[in-house]
């Protein structure tokens, strides 16, 4: 084998240690070029390892991942571990400029981390530009004492469905359009299901996803949702799901015959194969949230399920799905779902130290001088009016590390000022460690012309209880009693509604610089973002100084 055909082959090296069934799952990623041909289009893209999907990384609880990222592209690049907490280990979190600066081309970079206290399927993405369309993969956490430590019957198979959205054009440069245009990213010329967009498309040629499944059985389908811009509908001809987790965790099982998932979001459900043996269809549309028409792709993605013995000869049936706009099957999937609750699971906690209300939206803004293709106005977003900026030079964590001064400024507000226009600011929320963090996350339109939509909040370091959600403005004197405290679902990505709000609580219990934006890519750049800072806490919890390998920026 020549050596580069031996750098492609994952190192998955299962080096049991001494510790109780801790192991350290090690793996390479050779981020680089790869000629594809998608949608009867010949293109290069980048991807891990020359694999669409990239590889998947698999692991248990408590063990520790390793993973070498060999930057091969022209473009610097950081990976992200979307949903792991990543304790005491801030600077592999991978977050460009906020945790990490990116890794230069020829450059390479280990990351290092540990898998405490969460089960499920997560998954990981380079958080640089457009890239992470096609630079992702599955990261599965088996329990510790194996599938007998599922709170649910162990599956015949396990089975990972991860949707995507192509574009011919290459995702760098639909980025500068964005930027130069200030609307935003063209819409995808594709959805896709592993990879692949399936025989749905003008294409015929396009790949499908296929899978074979023995009849009578039940699988754990491990859903996640890569797309970069995009809510999505999931259904199975002929098939119901229950869902057992999401983002890493438990749920109480829910039973639905469709999936509703936002970008940055995972799902765990279990499929019976009890239809009769034959073909059939798994198909993602969009789901558009837009209160005010735009644009976005109609297609479907397209994979199948083949029963073992399965003539060949017949044809697949497809899945009825929902229609682009049916607000309420996706409200009532995102809506419905509850947190499993076991002993000595973390419980809610009551004291809260910080009480925020952060509002967030979109609105127009003038155009810049670079945005020499910008018509009347660009989009600008931002939280409590500021829209974020990254920061140059360093990294916010580098920074809160070494002390430089002039990067960031302690002054996030905890609730919107009342001024009318966002200002550019790289400004964070400082708090203690272990401090208890409540945010009203508010949606608001500012625009006619823009109406509202859905917009994903992602949180870096921490999972956070979901106590309510609602539509129009939060109310405190009503809201109260929509608490659900008790079992209330426990994410890393959450749904605002377009138009109205979502409250969630967690404990800043990891001291580090933590991002909170919107998972839409289109809206990340244009400023729908900010940072926690949580400090340093008592000994041993102190932020550890930087990898020796740690990239320099610029
Ligand atoms: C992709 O194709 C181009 C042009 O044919 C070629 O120069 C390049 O080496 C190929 N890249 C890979 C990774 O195969
Ligand atoms: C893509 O490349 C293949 C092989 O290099 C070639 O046969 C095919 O015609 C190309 N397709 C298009 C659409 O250019
Ligand atoms: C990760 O786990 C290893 C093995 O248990 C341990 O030695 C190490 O200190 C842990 N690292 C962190 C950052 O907790
Ligand atoms: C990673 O970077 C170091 C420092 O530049 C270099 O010595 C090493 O060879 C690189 N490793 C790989 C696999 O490229
Ligand atoms: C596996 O671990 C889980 C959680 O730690 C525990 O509830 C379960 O009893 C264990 N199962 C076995 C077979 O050891
Ligand atoms: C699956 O179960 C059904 C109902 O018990 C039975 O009728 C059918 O023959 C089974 N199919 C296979 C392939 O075993
Ligand atoms: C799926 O659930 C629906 C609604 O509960 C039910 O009508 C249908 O029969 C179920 N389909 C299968 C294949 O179980
Ligand atoms: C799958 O089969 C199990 C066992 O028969 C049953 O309890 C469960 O409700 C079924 N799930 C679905 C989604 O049909
Ligand atoms: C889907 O979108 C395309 C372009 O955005 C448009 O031309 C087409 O009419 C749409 N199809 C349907 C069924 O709405
Ligand atoms: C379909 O099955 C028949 C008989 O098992 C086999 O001869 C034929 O090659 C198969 N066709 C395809 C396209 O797999
Ligand atoms: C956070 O709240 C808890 C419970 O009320 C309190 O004990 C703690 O001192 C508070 N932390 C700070 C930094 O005020
Ligand atoms: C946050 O920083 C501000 C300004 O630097 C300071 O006044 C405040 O005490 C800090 N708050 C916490 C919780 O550390
Ligand atoms: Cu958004």
């Amino acid at each position: 084998m020549d050596p580069a055909a031996a750098m492609i082959v994952p190192l998955v090296l299962a080096l049991c240690t001494a510790m109780a069934g801790a192991a350290v799952v090690e793996h390479t990623f050779n981020v680089g070029g790869m000629n594809i041909s998608q949608l009867c289009t010949n293109s290069t893209i980048y991807t891990a390892n020359q694999q669409l999907p990239g590889p998947t990384i698999e692991a248990s609880e408590g063990d520790t991942v390793v993973v070498h990222v060999v930057n091969d592209s022209p473009y610097p690049l950081s990976v992200h571990w979307h949903g792991i907490f990543q304790l005491l280990s801030g600077w592999a979190d991978g977050a460009h400029m906020i945790t990490d600066c990116p890794i230069q081309p020829s450059g390479n970079f280990t990351y290092q981390f540990n898998i405490t206290g969460q089960e499920g399927t997560l998954w990981w993405h380079a958080h640089s530009s457009l890239l992470r369309a096609t630079i992702y993969g599955a990261l599965i956490i088996k329990p510790r004492n194996g599938t007998a430590g599922y709170p649910f019957p162990a599956p015949y198979g396990e089975i990972p469905i991860i949707f995507g959205e192509w574009w011919n054009k290459n995702v760098n440069d639909v980025e500068i359009d964005a930027h130069l245009t200030g609307l935003g990213p063209a819409i995808s010329d594709a959805l896709t299901i592993n990879g692949m967009p399936g025989d749905q498309t003008p294409c015929q040629a396009a790949g499908v996803y296929e899978v074979e499944v023995a009849s009578n059985e039940t699988y754990l389908l491990r859903i996640i949702n890569a797309a970069v811009n995009v809510e999505l509908f999931f259904k199975v001809a002929g098939h119901n799901f229950t869902v057992v987790a999401v983002d890493a965790s438990y749920t109480d099982p829910y039973d639905t015959d469709v999936i509703v998932i936002a970008p940055g979001q995972t799902v765990d459900a279990l499929m019976n194969t009890s239809a009769p043996p034959g073909l059939y269809y798994m198909a993602a549309t969009v789901f558009e949230s837009k209160t005010v028409s735009f644009p976005f792709n109609n297609g479907t993605a397209t994979g199948i399920f083949k029963y073992e013995g399965a003539p060949n000869d017949t044809a697949a049936s497809m899945p009825a799905m929902p229609a682009h706009t049916d607000v309420v099957t996706a409200g009532t999937f995102y809506w419905s779902l509850t947190g499993l609750v076991r002993p000595g699971d973390p419980t809610v906690p009551t004291a809260v130290n910080h009480s925020m209300v952060v509002e967030f939206g979109m609105e127009q803004g003038p155009c810049a001088p670079d945005q020499t293709r910008c018509q009347g106005f660009a989009l600008v977003a931002s939280m409590n009016r500021r829209s974020f900026q990254f920061p140059k030079n360093a990294s916010l964590l580098e920074a809160m590390y070494d002390a430089l001064p002039g990067l960031y400024s302690q002054d996030f507000p905890a609730s919107p000022p009342p001024v009318p226009m966002a200002t550019k600011a790289t400004s964070v929320k400082n708090v203690t460690y272990n401090d208890v963090v409540e945010v009203v996350l508010q949606s608001t339109t500012y625009s006619r012309v823009l109406g509202t939509e859905n917009h994903p909040i992602h949180l870096h370091g921490f999972n956070f209880f979901v106590l309510a959600e609602g539509l129009g403005r939060f109310d405190p004197t009503t809201a109260g009693s929509m608490y659900n405290l008790v079992n209330p679902l426990v994410r890393n990505t959450v749904i605002v509604p377009g138009g109205g709000w979502t409250v969630i609580r967690f404990t800043a219990n990891n001291p580090g610089m933590w991002f909170m934006h919107c998972h839409l890519d289109a809206h990340l750049p244009l400023g729908l973002a900010m940072v926690f800072q949580v400090l340093d806490g008592p000994a041993p919890n102190l932020l550890p100084p930087p990898p020796v390998d740690y990239p320099i920026c610029y």
